[in-house]
């Protein structure tokens, strides 16, 4: 699912510029050499984490689901959930709703508020909120989390599709790893931008068109 396509680039040339997208050659979690990485990590200051926050809600309006909550697994998912609850309630197309949001702990804690879970109460429809989807470790355990409070799960918004297929050069699937969990849970995977957007950047910009043969080969091989 896609949000609109100003949205989409402008978002691959901020994660550029902040130097979160690199080229090169790096191994990923599936063990194949990518010609290329995207690092959410490196949002790491107020400027671009506010940013970021502004493309997921942006990315999240325009897919035009229906939603009452964020849910942000542990670790990575946490920042993203309370700032891109920030950014919506901020937002003129919604008329500054202020979004409640949730997230969990890694470990059970047994004193104080007890539990796992922290923040807005889990309830109605849900948005798990996630920086890239490889193997879908952590969709699974949001939604059996999501569940299990009783509420629904509404969509998955992450920041970056790499459009590839998943399992390993001796299996490889024939869908992506974003196209499992669609299927798999019946919810939309809402992206802000995909690896088509890279590429489209890529062939838009002469500075950065050395690139584009090693991304195509990978898309090629790799690509759904
Ligand atoms: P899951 O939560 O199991 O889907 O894994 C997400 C993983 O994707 C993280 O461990 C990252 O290291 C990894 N990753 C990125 O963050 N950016 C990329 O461009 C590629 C990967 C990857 O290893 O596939």
């Amino acid at each position: 699912m896609s949000a609109n396509n100003d949205n989409r680039r402008n978002f691959v040339r901020f994660s550029l510029e902040q130097g979160v997208l690199r080229f090169g050659e790096f191994k990923v979690k599936s063990g194949r050499l990518s010609p290329y990485f995207f690092n959410a990590g490196l949002f790491n200051t107020g400027r671009s984490v506010g940013q970021l926050a502004r493309f997921y809600a942006q990315a999240l309006l325009d897919s035009g689901v229906s939603f009452d909550m964020l849910f942000g697994p542990a670790y990575k998912g946490i920042p993203l959930a309370a700032a891109t609850s920030i950014a919506l309630a901020e937002h003129p197309q919604i008329g500054e709703r202020d979004v409640p949001f949730a997230f969990n702990r890694k470990e059970a804690k047994d004193h104080g508020e007890g539990g796992t879970l922290v923040g807005a109460p889990l309830q109605g429809k849900v948005v798990i909120i996630d920086d890239v989807i490889t193997a879908g470790t952590s969709v699974r355990e949001s939604m059996q989390i999501i569940k299990a409070a009783g509420a629904q799960p509404a969509a998955v918004l992450i920041a970056l599709d790499r459009m590839e297929r998943a399992g390993n050069d001796q299996e490889l699937s024939a869908h992506s790893a974003v196209q499992e969990v669609e299927q798999t849970y019946g919810i939309p995977v809402i992206s802000i931008a995909s690896l088509a957007d890279i590429m489209a950047v890529l062939a838009d910009d002469t500075t950065l068109a050395a690139h584009a043969p090693q991304v195509k080969a990978y898309r090629d091989r790799y690509g759904v």
